[in-house]
């Protein structure tokens, strides 16, 4: 019933002040240079569309609510992106995402999740993002998306200044995680809490990373009939795998595991959204720089229909004669 979509929109969130570290913003342009939408283009059958960067503007630094660090900017931002998201859904395209850090997932999920009230969501990442204002010990709000974004959270939050145009009615029952390996105390608890499907490293090597992802989204969608999308922290990755990034975390995922991960997942022919996060070319050696965006371009490519196996020329049989 489900055909994997031949249609992707890009965009690029140039933005970081979800966390501390200069150099995430400058991630969608990197990208761009070292070839993203060419590569992506260069897959059969695919049609790309760039939709260029969504445009990031200054805002009230002072700390309006206590503990989340640049949250005005955090807001502005995250409502464009989710207004750009809706639109390549609209235009039935596939929505990639390019970050800057974490905290644009509230933008992409929400712009989701407004076009398609049924989506799930698979959140990749060493971390599990499910920090509030009371429980966060850094203030970030890259640690927050997910408790921004759950409606079963919503009561754990303070009135929020300038995040009125979202309003969180994504249910926690939709989300699985993979990768985690620094989980808070209070995430934990809240995993467990709410029985969300987490696939923690340990969990990984117990069921390896076909079965986990498939469980995961058996559980999250029984009836294989929701759409996908999948928020990609490149720190999921191991650290010597993708290591210009802000919060590096050794174990993690290799680049093959996360490469089949999302093959798995642009197999159901489900996968709608995909966000590709927090990777950080200021940080880092040229080769360290390298390696993390040719990680991030082989996630993207792996989500987007590329086969390892090789594509045979379309519309032929045989090979060229002399
Ligand atoms: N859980 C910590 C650390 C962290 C979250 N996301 C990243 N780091 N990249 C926090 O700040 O909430
Ligand atoms: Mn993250
Ligand atoms: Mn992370």
């Amino acid at each position: 019933k489900w055909n994997p979509l031949k249609k992707v929109g890009i965009v690029g969130v140039p933005f970081e002040k979800g966390q501390t570290k200069y150099g995430v913003s400058v991630a969608p342009a990197a990208l761009r240079a070292a070839g993203l939408i060419e590569e992506l283009s260069q897959i059969e059958g695919l049609d790309v569309k760039d939709y260029g960067d969504v445009e990031v503007v200054g805002g009230d630094t002072s700390q309006m609510v206590d503990n989340m660090v640049h949250l005005q900017q955090v807001s502005i931002c995250n409502k464009k992106v989710s207004e750009k998201v809706s639109q390549i859904l609209k235009d039935d395209r596939v929505a990639v995402t390019i970050g800057g850090d974490h905290s644009i997932g509230v933008g992409t999920v929400d712009g989701h999740y407004n076009t398609n009230k049924d989506m799930i969501l698979i959140w990749v990442d060493a971390h599990a993002d499910i920090n509030t204002n009371k429980t966060s010990e850094s203030g970030s709000v890259h640690g927050m998306p997910v408790a921004l974004l759950v409606k079963e959270l919503s009561d754990y939050w303070p009135y929020l200044p300038t995040m009125d145009w979202q309003v969180p009615k994504f249910s926690i029952k939709s989300l699985g995680y993979m990768g985690l390996r620094s989980v808070d105390p209070y995430e934990r608890l809240a995993i467990e809490k709410y029985e969300v499907p987490a696939f923690a490293m340990e969990d990984i090597d117990e069921h390896g990373i076909q079965k986990s992802i498939n469980h995961i989204l058996n559980v999250l969608d029984p009836c294989m009939d929701k759409p996908i999308h999948v928020s990609f922290d490149i720190d999921s990755l191991d650290a010597i795998e993708a290591p210009s990034t802000g919060t590096p975390v050794r174990g993690g995922l290799t680049l093959r595991e996360a490469i089949c991960l999302m093959e798995i997942i642009y197999s159901t022919g489900r996968l709608r959204a995909i966000d590709l996060v927090e990777i950080n070319p200021a940080l880092g050696n040229e080769c360290d720089r390298r390696r993390t965006i040719e990680a991030g371009l082989c996630v993207l490519k792996a989500g987007l229909g590329f086969s390892r196996r090789g594509t045979a020329p379309r519309g032929v049989l045989d090979l060229p004669v002399q």
